[in-house]
């Protein structure tokens, strides 16, 4: 069996990483289209050793196509999604467009795949700091039921977009060589600091927490339990690729570091690096580039009864956001 993919908002840095991930994974792709605006239309982009022309994303571009992946800004998602699937595509989205839609699955294979089944032609792939940290929390709370978490993120710019990337570099080397460092994708300076503020620019919410710490709890609840806390705070920094998160839990049975340790070492898509030693830990420089998620600095919250902490790290481009939207692929053929 091979089947018919659009990859939709192509040249973007997610859209290229799910070109490099459907290249990696042995997905049975018949044909493919790479779909972009009108601005980048008849640029080329080569897939499995052949040269492919980039589409312009038209109402038309759809005709055969069986799953489209969608990595647009989200009112281009809510435009385009309803006319793939009526020319007879499953999209998976990686816009927040659909995401709390009663409708729409939010899936996250590792947690619950059997969501997917019940689509009706759209399934939402989550915020890339709410997967990451789903994956590493998963097992344990399979064995210990979380009630609580409190997470801090450290967010790469890629999470922003490529001039975002070209922001960092630049604005690092103008403060590197004493020249004026003027930002213009972030409301600060991003090099060499920190930016409590994701995504830059947006409303706060009428609580005072970000639009993405806020993504943070939806989703965690849609996802994984209805009844989980989650109280976020999403900061960005000078990373390109690779979110990081300090996450503690709070279960309602104890689960001891060593049995996390042990679970997450079982756990399907999760990498311990962990030995106290060798001063061995996640980082963001070691993890671009994989599909997996990787935890570390496990240990007990010693100020509450049943508490963990523990240290995550993905590439936001692969698991974050490409990766997770192929293995949803994966899931449907
Ligand atoms: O900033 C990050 O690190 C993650 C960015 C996520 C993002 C950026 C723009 C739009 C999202 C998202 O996936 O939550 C969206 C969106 O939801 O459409």
């Amino acid at each position: 069996m091979s089947v018919s993919i659009a990859v939709v908002g192509a040249t973007g840095a997610v859209g290229q990483a799910m070109r490099d991930v459907l290249e990696e994974r042995d997905f049975p792709v018949g044909r493919i289209r790479f779909l972009a605006s009108e601005r980048s239309a008849g640029m080329e982009m080569s897939f499995r050793g052949e040269v492919h022309a980039i589409e312009e994303l038209t109402e038309e571009a759809f005709e055969g196509v069986q799953i489209a992946l969608f990595s647009i800004p989200k009112a281009m998602s809510r435009k385009f999604a309803p006319i793939a699937v009526a020319a007879g595509a499953v999209v998976v989205d990686n816009s927040n467009a659909f995401r709390m839609d009663p409708e729409v699955p939010l899936v996250v294979p590792e947690v619950n795949a059997d969501a997917a089944q019940g689509h009706n032609g759209i399934i939402a792939n989550p915020n890339c700091s709410t997967t990451q940290m789903l994956v590493a929390l998963k097992p344990i709370h399979d064995e210990g039921v979380i009630r609580r978490v409190v997470v801090t993120t450290f967010q790469a710019v890629s999470g922003t977009g490529r001039d975002a990337m070209d922001e960092l570099r630049d604005l690092s080397d103008a403060v590197l060589s004493s020249r004026e460092a003027r930002p213009l994708v972030y409301p600060h300076l991003i090099a060499f600091n920190c930016l409590p503020e994701i995504p830059n620019k947006a409303p706060w919410e009428p609580n005072g927490y970000t639009e993405e710490e806020m993504k943070m709890h939806n989703e965690t609840r849609k996802i994984m339990a209805a009844d989980i806390q989650v109280a976020a705070t999403c900061v960005r920094v000078p990373v390109f690729i690779g979110h990081s998160e300090a996450v503690t839990v709070e279960t309602q049975r104890k689960v001891t570091p060593e049995r996390a340790r042990e679970l997450l070492l079982n756990a399907p898509g999760i990498k311990v690096i962990d030995d106290r030693e060798a001063r061995t830990y996640p980082m963001p420089v070691d993890c671009a580039g994989s599909n997996d998620t990787f935890v570390g600095r496990i240990r007990e919250d010693y100020t509450v009864a049943n508490g963990l902490n523990m240290w995550v790290v993905s590439d936001n481009l692969r698991k974050g956001a490409a990766t997770n939207a192929v293995q949803i692929a994966e899931l449907l053929i």
